[in-house]
């Protein structure tokens, strides 16, 4: 973890000089405007540091196919469901502390999703969002406050170390949702604004994916399926299209009970677009308890939320091939979303230039973690890379060591790769593998 950490440190200090200076011999860093000082934690690379500074955010660039998929969200839920009135935001800043992204949403301290590994830290106490669940409590908070929205929608860029492929990028954007009922009358109201309501569809395996014994069986039961029939008339108003197959899966997230997930058949392959459920009780108390005056309406209330992923949307929905295309700076994507309002157009691929393979075997040891191979060929390739994939391993029957074979793919988006340049990436991503993950090269 030691050498990783310093890894990362050494990315880090790649960062543009602008980001970071010096006070009383703390290193800090310079992120929106706010300063932070760093410490064993930070693991931020300077390719991150500049996505998460860009001023004008890609779900907010005018005719990107984020900001599109955005605003049609955003307009298919307030004109399916004419009961409820959300506030929307999207300027919201990409840093926050790791109790608003963990605790406040109960994510228990030793959950993967807080290690290193998986998550950019500016500091132990601040980190990039994860997920746009982050902001939950704060904006379920200023919609109680405000008296006059019953739930929230949040858009906003999203960052997670994760592995390489065409549907993962380390920066990708999310909208959360979040809709509050005071009373079961309130949700009957709501429901009977929305078309054909299946009560059926808010089923759940009990044992696994259990409704919280604080509720009222028959309102929680309300709420899921609110929540159900909100989602499949948001997606039925996007894609426009009446043969969309799609499916429900019981899930498990920290923050909500009952979770669910659903997916959407593309190209033959289920493809996950979100992940949504009915509020754990304690998130909406918690953030009641201070304001013990205003909340009085909701003592006994039943919320849900969701969080979509825009590129996965996207993607779907004008068939982009791949996640990188959304950072590409290149005409030829951009010009076929120019003006495009609420037309569905198919993206028309310029053309798929060749990829370049590269090979490396080593011997992993204990501290090995998939996600910071991933980032080391981030940290060299940058778009370059379309995937990283474990090709072969074994483990030696007398050391007991493990032997692991990755293939890199390499492919510009935009030009021809000349074997050459592949070539100091890789051997760059070897030397690293080798210095400083301290892996046994084969
Ligand atoms: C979450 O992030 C939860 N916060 C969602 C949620 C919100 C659940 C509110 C309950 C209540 P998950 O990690 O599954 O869950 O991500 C949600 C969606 O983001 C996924 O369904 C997918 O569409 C998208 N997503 C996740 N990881 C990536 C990635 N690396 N690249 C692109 N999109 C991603
Ligand atoms: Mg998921």
């Amino acid at each position: 973890m030691l050498k990783i950490a310093r890894r990362a440190q050494n990315a880090f200090a790649t960062a543009k000089s602008s980001n970071q200076e010096s006070l009383n011999g703390l290193r800090m860093l310079q992120i929106c405007g706010k300063q932070y000082a760093c410490d064993d934690w930070t693991n931020l690379p300077s390719s991150i540091l500049i996505k998460a500074q860009r001023p004008i955010k890609l779900h907010n660039s005018l005719d990107h196919p984020l900001q599109v998929v955005k605003k049609r969200i955003q307009n298919a839920l307030i004109s399916s469901d004419t009961c409820s009135k959300y506030a929307i935001r999207d300027e919201l800043d990409p840093v926050v502390s790791a109790v608003q992204n963990f605790d406040q949403l109960l994510v228990p301290t030793d959950h993967v999703s807080r290690s290193k590994s998986d998550t950019y830290y500016v500091n132990e106490k601040y980190l990039l969002r994860t997920h746009t669940s982050a902001h939950q409590s704060e904006l379920i908070s200023e919609c109680i406050m405000s008296g006059s929205y019953d739930g929230f929608l949040a858009a906003a860029d999203v960052y997670r170390r994760d592995e390489i492929d065409s549907v993962h990028y380390p920066v990708f954007h999310q909208m959360e949702g979040v809709r509050l009922f005071k009373s079961v009358q309130d949700v009957t109201r709501a429901l009977q604004c929305i078309q054909n309501v299946d009560l059926e569809t808010a089923s759940c395996n009990q044992v696994e994916n259990p409704r919280q014994s604080v509720h009222d069986p028959k309102f929680q039961h309300m709420v899921s399926v609110h929540l159900k029939a909100t989602m499949e008339s948001v997606m039925k108003s996007i894609f426009q299209n009446p043969n969309l197959q799609f499916r429900w899966i019981d899930t498990y997230f920290p923050f909500t009970s009952p979770s669910y997930e659903l997916e959407i058949l593309w190209h033959g392959k289920w493809i996950e677009v979100l992940g949504c459920g009915v509020v754990r009780d304690e998130i909406i108390k918690n953030v009641a308890s201070p304001h013990q005056i205003q909340i009085n309406d909701y003592n006994n209330g039943i919320g849900w939320a969701f969080g979509i992923g825009l590129e996965r949307i996207a993607m779907i929905l004008f068939n982009i091939p791949d996640i990188r295309l959304f950072w590409t700076d290149d005409e030829r994507f951009h010009s076929q979303f120019k003006g495009i309002d609420n037309r569905n157009i198919q993206f028309n691929p310029y053309s798929k230039y060749p990829p370049v393979y590269k090979d490396v075997s080593f011997w992993t040891n204990a501290q090995f973690h998939e996600n910071d191979f991933a980032e080391l060929v981030r940290e060299y390739a940058d778009d370059l890379v379309e995937n990283v994939t474990l090709i072969d391993s074994f483990t030696h029957p007398k050391s007991g060591r493990e032997s692991r074979c990755y293939r890199v793919l390499y492919r510009s988006m935009e030009r021809n790769l000349l074997n050459t340049e592949i070539d100091k990436i890789q051997e760059q991503v070897v030397k690293n593998l080798k210095d400083v993950l301290n892996l046994d090269i084969r």
